[in-house]
């Protein structure tokens, strides 16, 4: 239930480095010559700072790399490589490590320890990375099967910040393994530490602040006495003076700050900007209807993360589009006929659907569960909150394929993950029926860039759990009784497999995933489940009334244990009892009003501690784990701290929790000691280098950054990834944090974080009073007319570009409600899927000019009614329909 130190995370290969690294080495071997007489040991090298990353691959295989041909991996932490037989030369086949720091002059002393099932002998070299591929060191070492240190010192003679340590294995008849360990090279100077670009020192909601909500920005200074700042107004006037409060040293990130707070403005607008000591903070906007598009953006997030289906270019653009995933087409190994791993079940299972989890293509139900649960309770509020508008969320509205089915797209979104959730479910019959298998993933991990498609890796299922029987027990209550109205066979399936999960985790309380079980997809182990066990009871007793539920969660240790249900550090996949809790307390139950008023109090309280973190703290962000602690994922904690901020307020309607949920808004979003937005595509400095397989555009410009409304993991100050460790050693935890795709660590994005993220900007759309307008001004607007008659129709239709910009070229998409199809059309190329339908310019009308028009029409059959669309997305974007 706590944050447990974190196991070492996973080994991730980088296939693009392996094809680079094979050819600087070949002909590096070739031109490289033995290093002749010892360079004199220097006594100082041993002592020089350590230039080598994660030589004891106690965080995995990275940064090292291999040649193709010698397959390596971290055994009892070592890393041991399969060297084939029959190379000719010591450089066909080389394990290495790239970017090491070498300074003309300076002594280094070189250090290993080696064994190998054969004794061999190896050549390991130090030397530049590109042509001509000069040697700074070149040794014969001679490998025994027991394994030994072996210590070289040399001087460098050339400068080099990119020189390469290589251990040259091949040129042997006989294939053997070589592991090695401790690899370490001291010497030179201590790298400078990274000065990350923080920009200006008066940092502010990138974005903007809502207009009747608080204002409030930090200034990193070291000035000891109060500094006057001005507001200036989008014409550069100034709109309001103040001066700032000191706040002194911020202990997250050790810098001395002041606070300002202009919360009595409330003239909108555009382009606000404050002024500090002549520092100039990022724009911003003063307005209600600010967060409107990233409610959208975040459950998008969600679509464009499914495995087993294509991503159309309709809903997303032509950017994101993307082949299905993991349906078994080659190179896939595919979803629908998945083993276990070995010894494991004596089945195979169809597990295609649901979405990826992250930067990896595993599938998770212990994640899993978490986000598909915060995204229907992003849905729920809108039936439970009094100003909570569904109508964003309704059908039509979100990217989804399943637009126009009269379900709320929303729910559509969930039924999409829930099915896949549903499917993890051990047959009956089988050894422990009605579990549910913890994950399911690739066999090994694979390199960056990859696209879901191109995956070439066995698939296997990972045992069951009892914490992911429980995701299931209550995703599936909580499915129910939201389905129930507009798809009862698919809620009483839900309900079904909910209560089958349910008595098969009574019959199996402590079946935990391993810790250890971290190849090719995290663990997500957790061996405490009590909180699985009351959230699954709260969700199922929502939906059944049922009193052995209700006994459960009464009788749980959890029950009125506010600090445990909140922990300080956020609710997480790891902790869930909380969002049992969040239920009981807004949905309404059959919990007696002592009752009821007992999870109410456990409600306040948490959000409470969280306010007073929020009021505290330099950066008005509502998190302060222990010891200010930020582990992997804090963005997350801030997240599901401001969403239990979000129903207090919703509770109670006192400000001082919306205040704090928008401290938090304002944190993520650039009022942070890196003036870092964490969320892609909002704010001047965003995020959008995120660890993820397709979204890899820092290491393929051909592929796109993450879609925007993705948010990083955040600072992790356990800093598990070898770019974090290079560049952020000795970081403060709020600022141990890098915007680079080799960052997993620190800047992975998640479902379980994009979905509170989804919840928390629900809430804060709602709060602007913007929920009725269109999520997405998109700067056009459709008219359809349609004139019927007895099986057909015809159809006009105008595409108005309302915005400044011309729109070039555009495409434009709906769903037909029934059974009506396009026979031939004039004006555009129409073409049609079932449903979907999706007008294409003719060669004449291409472009669409600011306040210009396109027009066509088409002729179709109908059997039956013959609706016309009225929610339309012109290239991805909604589009304003009538
Ligand atoms: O979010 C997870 C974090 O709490 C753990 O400390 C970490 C290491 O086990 O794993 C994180 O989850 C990752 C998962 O293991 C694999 N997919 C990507 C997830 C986000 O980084």
């Amino acid at each position: 239930m706590r944050h447990l130190p974190h196991t070492p995370p996973p080994a991730r290969r980088r296939s693009r480095l392996v094809g680079t690294a094979v050819m600087g080495a070949l002909i590096a071997g070739l031109v490289a010559a033995p290093s002749g007489a010892a360079e004199p040991p220097d006594a100082r090298a041993a002592e020089g700072p350590e230039q080598i990353v994660n030589g004891d691959f106690s965080a995995g295989t990275a940064p090292w790399w291999w040649t193709a041909n010698s397959p390596a991996a971290v055994t009892d932490g070592e890393l041991c490589a399969d060297i084939p037989a029959g190379t000719s030369d010591p450089w066909d086949a080389i394990i290495g490590q790239d970017g090491v720091d070498l300074l003309a002059g300076e002594g280094y002393e070189l250090s290993f320890t080696a064994h190998a099932s054969v004794p061999v002998a190896i050549r390991t070299s130090v030397q530049m990375a590109v042509e001509p591929y000069t040697s700074e060191h070149l040794s014969t070492d001679r490998i025994t099967t027991e394994p030994q240190t072996f210590t070289h010192t040399f001087t460098a003679k050339a400068d080099n910040d990119a020189a390469q340590l290589g251990f040259q294995a091949g040129g042997h008849d006989r294939a053997y393994t070589l592991c090695l360990d401790d690899v370490s090279l001291t010497g030179g100077t201590e790298a400078p530490p990274h000065q990350p670009d923080t920009g200006s020192p008066v940092r502010v909601n990138q974005v903007g602040y809502l207009t009747e909500g608080p204002k409030g920005g930090t200034f990193v200074t070291e000035a000891t006495q109060p500094l006057p700042w001005t507001l200036n107004a989008p014409d550069g006037s100034p709109a309001a003076t103040g001066t700032t409060k000191v706040f002194g040293q911020d202990p997250t990130s050790r810098q001395h700050v002041h606070t300002f707070d202009f919360s009595r403005v409330t003239r909108t607008g555009e382009g606000y900007t404050v002024t500090i000591a002549g520092k100039t903070s990022e724009p911003f906007a003063i307005g209600d209807d600010l967060y409107a598009r990233l409610r959208t953006d975040a459950l998008a997030y969600f679509y464009h993360n499914r495995s087993g289906i294509e991503i159309d270019a309709g809903l997303v653009g032509e950017k994101y589009a993307r082949p299905a995933g993991h349906l078994g087409k080659a190179p896939n190994q595919g979803d629908g006929d998945v083993p276990c791993q070995p010894g494991v079940c004596d089945y195979r299972l169809d597990v295609r659907g649901g979405w990826y989890d992250a930067g990896d293509h595993g599938k998770y139900v212990v994640n899993g569960g978490i986000s598909v649960a915060q995204v229907m309770a992003t849905y729920e509020r809108t039936l439970t909150a009094g100003n909570a508008d569904g109508a964003p969320l309704g059908d039509g509205r979100l990217r989804v394929p399943e637009r126009g089915n009269g379900t709320p797209d929303i729910l559509d979104e969930a039924a999409w993950q829930l099915d896949f959730l549903m499917k993890m479910q051990v047959p009956a019959g089988k050894t422990l029926a009605g579990m549910v298998h913890h994950k399911i993933h690739d066999a090994e991990w694979t390199g960056l860039p990859l696209l879901p498609h191109q995956d070439p890796m066995k698939r296997e299922l990972h045992p069951p759990s009892t914490a992911a029987t429980l995701n299931l027990a209550a995703t599936g209550a909580q499915c129910a009784r939201l389905f129930r109205p507009y798809d009862a066979a698919f809620a009483d399936r839900c309900l079904t497999a909910a209560t089958t999960a349910w008595r098969a985790a009574l019959a199996h309380p402590a079946v935990y995933a391993r810790a250890d079980d971290n190849v090719g997809g995290g663990a997500y182990e957790d061996a405490d489940v009590t909180d699985e066990f009351y959230w699954a009871a709260a969700e199922l007793f929502v939906t059944t009334g049922q009193d052995d539920y209700r006994r459960h969660l009464l009788d749980s240790p959890l029950h009125g244990d506010a600090g445990t249900v909140f922990p300080r550090g956020g609710v997480w996949w790891g902790g869930t009892a909380g969002l049992g809790a969040l239920s009981l307390a807004t949905v309404d139950n059959g919990l007696t009003d002592a009752q009821l008023a007992q999870v109410r109090a456990m409600v306040t309280t948490g959000a409470d501690r969280y306010a007073e973190d929020a009021r505290t703290a330099a950066y008005g962000v509502p998190y302060a784990p222990e010891d200010n602690h930020y582990v992997w994922g804090s963005n997350s904690g801030v997240l599901n701290n401001m969403v239990v901020l979000g129903v207090a307020h919703d509770l109670t309607g006192n400000t001082k929790y919306r205040d704090a949920l928008l401290g938090g808004l304002d944190y993520l979003l650039g009022r942070n000691p890196l003036n870092q937005s964490y969320v892609t595509g909002y704010g001047e400095r965003d995020s959008r280098n995120q660890h993820h397989r397709h979204w890899a555009h820092q290491l393929d410009p051909s592929l796109p950054n993450p879609a925007p409304g993705s948010v990083a993991g955040g600072p992790n100050a356990d800093i598990q990834d070898p770019v974090a460790q290079d560049k952020l050693k000795g970081c403060a935890p709020a600022m141990c944090y890098i915007d680079d795709i080799g960052s997993w660590a620190t800047n992975e994005i998640t479902i379980n974080w994009n979905a509170p993220l989804a919840w928390v900007a629900s809430f804060v759309d709602d709060l602007g009073g913007s929920g009725t307008t269109d999520p997405d001004p998109a700067a056009c607007r459709v008219g359809y007319a349609s004139d019927r008659w007895n099986g057909g129709f015809t159809s006009r239709v105008t595409v108005t570009n309302t915005g400044t910009e011309a729109i070039s070229p555009w495409k434009l998409t709906w769903a037909f409600a029934d059974d009506q199809r396009v026979t031939d059309h004039w004006g555009s190329r129409i073409t049609q899927t079932g449903r979907e339908v999706t007008a294409h310019p003719a060669s004449w009308n291409g472009t669409i000019p600011p306040g210009g028009s396109v027009a066509f029409g088409f002729n179709g059959t109908s059997g039956g009614g013959a609706a016309d669309p009225t929610a339309f997305a012109l290239n991805g974007a909604p589009c304003t329909g009538g």
